[in-house]
This record gives structure tokens, C-alpha cells and sequence, in this order.
């Protein structure tokens, strides 16, 4: 049907870190010295079973203290509105073992890396809904033979529902990567199948992470701040850009005045990224740009300035200021940090 749009959604362990469950790396990422990669494997589990139920009982006890958080709550929101208005299919897999999603309201749902509270029979693969710790060698209710262990896909297994998720890819055209740090096959590869079916990339993340150079758009903060506001633009609750002050407008536009905008073609690019984030800008027949009610002329870099192109103006400006413009402003340049860093060195410079 002509104007659907179907929507995959990956999450990561980045989605929980606010509702206080620990991520896998970086800060915090071990656990009891162990790296989650000799914890997580079929050879961890015959060699040393009692470390590796150990773990996923910790696991499972700290889950019960967590609540769903803002990012859990958005994604559910954006499920229901996109179901209610037949606006295309909807997925959401996550790499999560946890049931947060669920409890926030999420329904189309897979775990590529198995659930929490469920328990597999190594013997007959029967799953059955588990909430205590897991004795070492408790048997399986079904075929009374096997062992259980943890639900729970281990490094070098094959995750759950592959060719359901494959197919969602295929059929993308939005494509949202939550908290996750691209470290992982396959999920890290999603990115470029979405891609590759002409899907929108969006990456939600506290730092730029492991592919970001893959998405249109890298949205750099927590997810909990972020998503709510993505998903109220993108169902069309709030306009585009609706989180910006008339003080915050007046003091962007300044920024981007001190700065000057150095070629035509510069012009066209920050236009093209100040309209996707819902400000009132206009390219001019001179080269030259409005912004509001200014005009913003092109000027040349000075030598030995750094170059300047559009969205890393808009981004720098975003940090300069504290604006909170969340959707449609960052490109692939965003990646030079460094150069950002730079810019606003310079423009600092400029203001003393
Ligand atoms: C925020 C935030 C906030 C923080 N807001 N963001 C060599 C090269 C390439 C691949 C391999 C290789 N050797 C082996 C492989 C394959 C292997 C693999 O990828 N290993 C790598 C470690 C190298 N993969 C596998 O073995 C997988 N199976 C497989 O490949 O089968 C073969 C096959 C598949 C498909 C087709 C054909 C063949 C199985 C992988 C199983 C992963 N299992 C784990 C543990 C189980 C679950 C559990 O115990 O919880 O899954 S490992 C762990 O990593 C867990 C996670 O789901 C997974 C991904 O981690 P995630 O979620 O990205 O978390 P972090 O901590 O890495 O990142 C968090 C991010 O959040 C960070 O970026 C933060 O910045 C950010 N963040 N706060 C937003 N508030």
C-alpha cells in the first residue's frame, strides 16, 4: 500500500543502562573480573557451570529491581500509533535478555539473544518460564531427561529468529539502533542490510559507536532524553524542532552568524539540515541564506581555518548552546569529534 512505512527497531544493552542494569563494555563492563565473552560461551557452561549460573541468577535478581525507563516507554508509544494508523509494520528485536520491553508495552517483539526468565532443556531444547536461580543440574519438566540451563543465545550460537529478522530487514525503509555498541555479529551488520534495502539509519547512542559512519544520523546522548522526543516528531505529536526556545533560536542564529557561512554550496547543506530540524531557513538566489529574519552571507575561511561544513556547524552550535533540536540535523559528517572540538575553539576565539 502506497505511503506505508515499516519500521525495524534494534536495541542494546545501552536502552537498559538508565533503568540501572549494567552494560557488557566499556565502563562497568566486567563482571567479577570476567569479560562477558568467557562468561557467555558453551565452553564456559561444561567447564565451570556454576560461574556461568551464577551470573544469569545475578542477572535474573537484578531485573526484578529494574523498571522499564523513557527509551522503553517511546518505543511502545511509536509501536501502538504505528499499528492504530496502519502507517506500516512495526519490529522491535533486541540483543536484550531482559524483560523491559515487554513491561513497557512492546508486543512485536523478538530476543535474538534468548530471554532471562526462561529456562532451555539441553537435551529436548523445551523452553519453560524460569524466575529463581537455576539449580546446576535441574531437569527438564518435558522430556525429564535434559539439564537446564539459561535461555540465553551463547557466543558462537545462533541467534533466535534470523530469518524473521532478515526479512524485516529487507522490508525496511526506517531503521533505529538503540544502545548497542555494533560490537556483536550479526546484529552489528543490520545497519547495512537496512541500508542496502534503501531504509533511513537513525543510531541512538552516548558516543558514537562501532559503524556510525553507516547511519544518516547519529543522535549523541542518553536514550531515555532522546527517543521520547524522536518519537513524539515522528508520529507527528510534536513539530519537528519543537523544543527550541525563542532564546535558544536567538542565540543559534547568532552562533551561526559568527561563524559565516563559507561557500554556496555550505548554504544549501545547512538550510537543508536548519529546515529538517524545524527552523525557518531559506537558501537565497545569491548563495547567500535567511535565517528568520537575517541574512546570512557566504564568506571564505580564513587560511589555516578549519573547514566548515554543514552539519557539523549545526551540531557544534547544538553543543555551543545546549539546544536540544533532537531529529534531522546530523550527517555522516558528524563522526570528527576532533574537528568539532576545533570549530569550537575558533569560535570562542572569535567571541573574546
Ligand atoms: C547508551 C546508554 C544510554 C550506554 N543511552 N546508549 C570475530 C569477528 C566477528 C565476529 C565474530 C568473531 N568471532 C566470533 C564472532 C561471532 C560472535 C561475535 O560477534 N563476537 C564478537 C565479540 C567478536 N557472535 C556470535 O557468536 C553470535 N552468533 C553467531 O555469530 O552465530 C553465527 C551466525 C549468526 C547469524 C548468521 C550466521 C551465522 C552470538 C552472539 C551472542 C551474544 N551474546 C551476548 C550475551 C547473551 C545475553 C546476555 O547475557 O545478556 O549478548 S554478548 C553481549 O553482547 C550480549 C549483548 O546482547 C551483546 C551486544 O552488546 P550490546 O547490547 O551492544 O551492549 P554493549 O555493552 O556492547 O554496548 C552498550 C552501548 O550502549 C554502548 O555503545 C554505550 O555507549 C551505549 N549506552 N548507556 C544510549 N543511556
Amino acid at each position: 500500500m502506497a505511503g506505508r512505512k515499516n519500521i525495524l527497531v534494534l536495541t542494546g544493552a545501552g536502552i537498559s543502562a538508565e533503568s540501572g542494569l549494567a552494560t557488557f563494555r566499556g565502563e562497568g563492563g566486567l563482571w567479577e573480573g570476567h569479560r562477558i565473552e568467557d562468561v557467555c560461551t558453551p565452553d564456559a557452561l561444561s567447564k565451570n557451570r556454576k560461574l556461568v549460573h551464577r551470573f544469569y541468577d545475578e542477572r535474573r535478581s537484578d531485573l526484578r529491581l529494574a523498571k522499564p525507563n523513557a527509551a522503553h516507554a517511546a518505543l511502545a508509544k511509536l509501536e501502538r500509533h504505528w499499528k492504530s494508523q496502519k502507517k506500516g509494520d512495526f519490529l522491535l528485536v533486541t540483543q536484550n535478555v531482559d524483560d523491559l520491553h515487554e513491561r513497557a508495552g512492546s508486543h512485536n517483539l523478538i530476543h535474538m539473544h534468548g530471554e532471562l526468565k526462561s529456562a532451555l532443556c539441553e537435551d529436548c531444547g523445551g523452553r519453560t518460564p524460569w524466575q529463581l536461580p537455576m539449580g546446576e543440574f535441574e531437569r527438564c519438566g518435558f522430556c525429564k531427561r535434559g539439564y537446564l540451563r539459561p535461555d540465553i543465545v551463547f557466543f558462537g550460537e545462533m541467534p533466535y529468529q534470523m530469518e524473521r529478522i532478515h526479512e524485516a530487514l529487507m522490508a525496511c525503509d526506517l531503521f533505529l539502533a538503540v544502545g548497542t555498541s555494533g560490537a556483536v555479529y550479526p546484529a552489528s551488520q543490520f545497519v547495512m542490510f537496512a541500508k542496502d534495502a534503501g531504509a533511513v539509519a537513525h543510531q541512538f547512542n552516548t558516543e558514537l559507536a562501532d559503524g556510525s559512519h553507516r547511519f544518516d544520523t547519529c543522535h549523541v546522548g542518553e536514550a531515555g532524553e532522546m527517543l521520547p522526543k524522536f518519537v513524539d516528531e515522528l508520529i507527528g505529536e510534536q513539530p519537528v524542532g519543537w523544543n527550541l526556545t525563542p532564546e535558544q533560536k536567538a542565540a543559534f542564529i547568532k552562533e551561526i552568524e559568527e561563524c559565516g557561512a563559507h561557500t554556496t554550496f555550505y548554504c544549501s547543506g545547512m538550510v537543508e539540515y536548519m529546515t529538517n530540524a524545524g527552523l525557518d531557513a531559506e537558501e537565497l538566489s545569491d548563495g547567500s541564506m535567511r535565517l528568520y529574519d537575517q541574512i546570512i552571507k557566504p564568506t571564505q575561511p580564513e587560511w589555516g581555518e578549519p573547514g566548515i561544513y554543514a552539519p557539523n556547524v549545526l551540531s557544534a552550535a547544538i553543543d555551543a548552546h545546549g539546544l536540544e533540536i533532537t531529529t534531522g540535523m546530523l550527517g555522516r559528517g558528524f563522526g570528527h569529534r576532533d574537528r568539532l572540538e576545533k570549530l569550537k575553539e575558533v569560535w570562542n576565539d572569535r567571541r573574546t
